[in-house]
């Protein structure tokens, strides 16, 4: 199967800061996946670094140099997971779709960050799938799935098992578009998602749901057209 992964950096560098078993566990899971067979991209977020240096940054600059902060941070956490992949990687970090696509076709696991001001890696890994035509799509985040509401803030909030891409769109619509921001997918990844009629995974990012993703039994939230 053709998978990509959003790998959110809050989970590859949490608040504690980076860990090398922590990052070696997710590059363990990645490496397994492309031995069974199959192709493997992840683009990774930008965690707690991204959000320390935006927030800084806010103070004195407009959101479009914020997200540039950000996008650079998204590329250090790529070169960290590249660093524990070893020769299943390249050294490189690609800035666009076509040069994304060359490292897949060398046969390596394809790791990338952040393209371009006003999105998130949820809305690049969902181009990027759709630019593939990927078989799935998975979101791998700080949540174990969509719920009706922000479970963060909502004690009420339901989690969601089954859902289509138009009601995707329904709870993820109203979601902060600023430097950032972590709604559970991102307003633009939800819209194409939805025209590229992405099946679309969202899981607890840890290594056992990654793994479960892709043979079936996660305990996430399936999206489907
Ligand atoms: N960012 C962009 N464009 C991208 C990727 C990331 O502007 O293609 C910025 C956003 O401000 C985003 C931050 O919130 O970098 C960190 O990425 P993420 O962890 O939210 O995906």
């Amino acid at each position: 199967m053709d998978v990509v992964f959003a790998l959110g950096g809050s989970v590859l560098m949490p608040k504690e800061g980076a860990s090398t078993e922590n990052i070696q566990n997710y590059a363990k899971a990645f490496k397994k996946l492309k031995e069974m067979g199959h192709r493997v991209s992840v683009v990774v977020g930008g965690g707690n670094t991204a959000r320390q240096y935006i927030s800084v940054a806010r103070e004195f600059t407009n959101e479009s140099f914020c997200d540039e902060i950000g996008i650079l941070a998204t590329r250090m956490n790529s070169m960290l997971l590249i660093s524990a992949l070893g020769k299943d990687a390249v050294k490189q970090v690609p800035e666009n779709f076509k040069d994304a696509e060359l490292i897949l076709n060398m046969d390596k696991i394809l790791v990338m960050g952040g393209t371009h001001p006003a999105h998130t890696t949820d809305a690049v890994s969902a181009t990027l799938a759709e630019f593939i035509d990927a078989d799935l799509l998975v979101i791998a985040t700080n949540v174990d799935g969509v719920y009706t509401k922000d479970p963060r803030c909502n004690e009420d909030a339901v989690k969601l098992d089954k859902i289509n891409t138009k009601e995707l769109l329904e709870i993820t619509g109203s979601s902060s578009m600023s430097a950032g921001s972590s709604g559970v997918v991102d307003p633009l990844a939800s819209k194409i998602i939805d025209r590229a009629e992405l099946k679309t995974i969202v899981v607890k990012g840890i290594p056992e749901e990654i793994l479960a993703s892709v043979s079936g039994d996660h305990n996430g939230t399936t999206i489907t057209p």
